[in-house]
């Protein structure tokens, strides 16, 4: 039997016979001849069927192949200068697998809503593919970086029975007579873990039932969250301009070409270093007012704050020492001031924002008891958490970096829908 390499390996095999499996890009008919240009999930390749080389009955069925067919090719692999990627496939023989019926997205311009209806055969067209390979480059940067420095995996519960970034985003399920909820973030449960292994990280889905319609949120989105023991909010910043450097220099080493077919700018990404400029929150505050947007001394950044303050920024840029009042309720109150928190998010520039939230948590027992007392948080749900408080508590911070915002930050998207598979989004569970 011929060996059946894939496009990516095609240069090894110049000269050979083999078969090659996958679906029609696209075909060009010119009469005698017809050009193929096969997919495989690997690559593109052009692939040449001549009406007096071949069979009739494999010609006849070259000239009925629709796009996304299924196919498999028998054929001599030749260098050729015109062709994608260098070389062209010398069809003899061709096997339909399933013939495609007439396919809904063609090379033309479609609608939004058209094309996340057909969200399982947009994944299939080149930009998609490459947006979604950077994404897996991304995720296992970050996984590479920390099983390299000292981090243990260890995996925190999808269904929860409390709150951990406030109570109007949870998404409820039935619990037999009980509710749960889906997870905000596996951070609690790290929290737990460190005081076991000392530096933990989980990596799983996240869900938010976010009712704004933003370009930055959406309903299920991963994050990698780790979480360390013994560290404070300023060595955390270190480790996190570490994390992020490595991230999008691996991308930049191994994608490349996916950049490329994206339209993305490398240089842009090839300036990612340590160290990120750190920005104290009322330092933010005054330059998101000189820039002319409104906003009070002790508010969240809301999305036009965000896209301002970050695009006089062409480095990812922290802000450090938010106001407790606009925070989660386990950070730790800065000593000096206690109306702030040791906290600090990460912002990505160009207008991205942020892609890391983060900060050191309240290790004392009486200051957290108060603080979920004042949030009205049900404290049974709590009495775990509290335990770690009362057995060997220790100052530990830890971040989480959402994978969506990364990826379309990397990437230079516009919306944050095409950094996921299959995103959810308000009102869209479909496909
Ligand atoms: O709410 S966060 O700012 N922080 C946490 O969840 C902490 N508990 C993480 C931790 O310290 N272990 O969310 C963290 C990141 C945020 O910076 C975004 O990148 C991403 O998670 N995020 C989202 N991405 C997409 N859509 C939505 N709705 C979303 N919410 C947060």
């Amino acid at each position: 039997m011929d060996p059946s390499p894939t496009i990516a390996e095609i240069a090894s095999f110049a000269g050979k016979e083999i078969t090659l499996k996958g679906w029609l890009y696209q075909k060009t008919d010119k009469g005698k001849l017809q050009f193929l240009l096969l997919r495989d999930g690997t690559g593109i390749m052009q692939c040449v069927v001549l009406e007096n080389e071949v069979p009739a009955s494999v010609y006849a069925a070259a000239r009925k192949v629709t796009p996304e067919s299924s196919l498999i090719l028998r054929g001599t692999v030749r260098p050729d200068k015109r062709a994608p990627g260098g070389y062209e496939l010398a069809v003899h023989g061709l096997e339909v697998v399933h013939l495609a019926q007439e396919y809904p997205i063609a090379p033309k311009e479609h609608g939004i809503d058209f094309l996340l209806d057909h969200r399982h055969l947009w994944i299939r067209t080149p930009r998609q593919m490459a947006i979604l390979r950077v994404r897996a480059e991304v995720i296992r940067a970050a996984r590479e970086w920390l099983d390299n420095n000292g981090f243990v995996l260890v995996d925190t519960p999808i269904l929860t029975p409390a709150a951990v970034e406030g109570t109007t985003t949870l998404f409820e399920v039935k619990y037999f007579e009980d509710i749960a909820y889906l997870t905000q973030s596996g951070q609690l449960y790290n929290e737990a873990d460190i005081m076991a292994f000392g530096k933990v990280y989980c990596f799983g889905p996240t869900f938010r039932a976010e009712r704004s319609k933003t370009r930055r949120h959406l309903l299920e989105f991963w994050m990698v969250e780790p979480e360390m023991a013994f560290v404070e909010l300023e060595e955390m910043m270190g480790i996190e301009e570490e994390f992020v450097t490595h991230i999008v220099r691996q991308v930049l080493a191994r994608r490349g070409g996916d950049l490329e077919t994206i339209g993305r700018d490398p240089r842009k990404l090839q300036k990612i270093g340590p160290h990120f400029p750190r920005v104290h929150y009322d330092e933010a505050v005054e330059m998101v007012r000189k820039k002319g947007e409104e906003m009070a001394w002790g508010d969240d950044f809301g999305a036009p704050q965000e896209t301002i303050l970050s695009q006089g920024f062409d480095q990812p840029f922290f802000v450090h020492h938010y106001p407790e009042k606009c925070k989660a309720f386990y950070m730790e109150p800065d000593p000096q001031r206690p109306e702030l928190s040791l906290s600090a998010d990460l912002l990505a520039p160009e207008g991205y924002g942020e892609i890391i939230g983060g900060g050191q948590r309240i290790s004392d027992l009486k200051i957290l008891e108060k603080r979920i007392a004042e949030q009205n948080l049900p404290r049974q749900a709590f009495e775990w958490y509290l335990d770690l408080r009362r057995y060997g508590s220790v100052p530990h911070s830890g971040f989480g970096l959402g994978i969506e915002r990364t990826v379309a930050w990397i990437c230079g998207l516009k919306h944050i829908r095409e950094a996921i598979p299959f995103p959810r989004t308000l009102y869209r569970l479909y496909p």
